[in-house]
């Protein structure tokens, strides 16, 4: 039987990053009891707006770094658990300059062990499906639990190192820790970076949107606020010492998902570009969750792609503010990349 644990302080680093923050809101809205403490380091990819709305006496905004031992160490003396979002999160810029993502996934998480296990603080760690590599497309399997690492990029490798950190720092130190490696999400303040909110966004500023390589390759996507509520159950009632698996069917191609934005902002099917393909892009993820819906009861509530979809395109047409300063350069950055 999974442990019941009822935390009324929580820590959420990268809370103002894209699903750092939709937790938080989650959380609110969901845990009246509960306080958090947001810790973000305000990188490129986090935005003290993302966290605009919450009231002042449910959380309280940290800006710092997870590699500050000393600002860490007196966070964590205050606090029941910690749920650890914050990370260099974007693959292409791995392959661009992987130095932050050793220093913030690897390091970062190394700092915030310590301080949990110092300060007996209950650890939730994030992760992705892209530790166990890809499946080829072929391939009937998903990846379960069991399935091997075998992480292809410099982020999923960092990723893969920080989960074995936190395997270790329970087993030796006994440090109450669960970990969960989640799918591709989906959703409302996705950087624009990303392959949906970049195609979105692309259309709506006239430019046109652009596929990697053949546009054959899989992911598994969720929508975010599904992911926040699978790892509440696992924070609260997860078996500690244990990984879970997040997902919920959503196998697409690329180049569907990509039509299918195309369809809902009223483009042709052939509207778009082909460009350089990622060096060591990963064909396919799949995720088995049964782990997850067996043991604790978790079941996704956004299951219908087309309006999450409908949903997420809506929310950038109707919030340009959120990311039109940040459009210029990250398609200079691409197009310097031959994407
Ligand atoms: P994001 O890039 O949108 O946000 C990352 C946040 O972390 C930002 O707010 C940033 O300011 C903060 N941050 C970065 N370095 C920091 C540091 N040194 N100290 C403190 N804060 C720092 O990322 P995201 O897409 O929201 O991903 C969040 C987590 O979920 C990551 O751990 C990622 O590996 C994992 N994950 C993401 C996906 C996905 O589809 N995006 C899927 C599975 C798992
Ligand atoms: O312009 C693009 N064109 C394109 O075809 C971009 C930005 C991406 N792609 C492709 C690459 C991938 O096959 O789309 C797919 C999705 O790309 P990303 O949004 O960069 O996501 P991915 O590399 O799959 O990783 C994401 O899911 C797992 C998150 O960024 C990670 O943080 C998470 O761990």
């Amino acid at each position: 039987m999974a442990e019941a644990f009822e935390p009324k302080k929580i820590i959420v680093t990268g809370g103002a990053g894209f699903i750092g923050s939709n937790f938080v809101h989650w959380v609110v809205d969901n845990q009246p009891g509960v306080h958090v403490t947001v810790l973000d380091a305000l990188t490129y990819a986090g935005n003290r707006a993302n966290l605009d709305g919450i009231p002042e006496e449910r959380m309280t905004f940290v800006h710092g770094d997870i590699c500050d031992a000393p600002l860490v160490d007196e966070l964590f003396a205050h606090a029941d658990a910690v749920v650890h979002f914050a990370a260099e999160s974007h693959n292409d810029n791995s392959i661009a300059d992987p130095a932050p993502f050793v220093r913030t996934n690897v390091e970062g998480t190394f700092t915030l062990l310590e301080a949990a296990r110092k300060h007996k603080v209950r650890f939730h760690h994030i992760s992705t499906d892209e530790v166990y590599g890809d499946l080829a497309l072929d391939d009937p399997a998903k990846f379960t639990e069991d399935t091997p690492y075998h992480p292809s990029s410099p982020y999923s490798s960092t990723k893969a190192s920080s989960d074995l950190l936190v395997r270790a720092w329970y087993r030796t130190y006994g440090v109450r820790a669960t970990i969960s490696n989640c799918s591709n999400n989906y959703g409302p303040r996705q950087h624009i970076e990303k392959f949906i909110p970049r195609q979105i966004t692309n259309i709506l500023c006239g430019i046109r949107p652009k596929l990697y390589g053949d546009g054959k390759n899989v992911r598994d996507w969720i929508h975010t606020e599904d992911h926040s509520s699978a790892v509440w159950e696992i924070l609260t009632r997860g078996r500690i010492g244990e990984t879970y698996l997040i997902g919920a069917n959503g196998e697409r191609g690329n180049i569907d998902v990509l039509r299918a934005i195309l369809a809902g902002m009223g483009k042709g099917a052939d509207d778009f570009d082909w460009v350089r393909d990622r060096p060591g892009h990963d064909r396919r993820y799949a995720i088995d969750a049964t782990k997850l819906r067996t043991e604790l009861g978790w079941v996704p509530k956004h299951t219908d792609f087309a309006e999450g979809l409908a949903q997420t395109i809506e929310w950038y047409r109707a919030n340009p503010e959120w990311w039109q300063g940040a459009k210029e350069a990250t398609e200079a950055k691409y197009a310097a990349q031959g994407q």
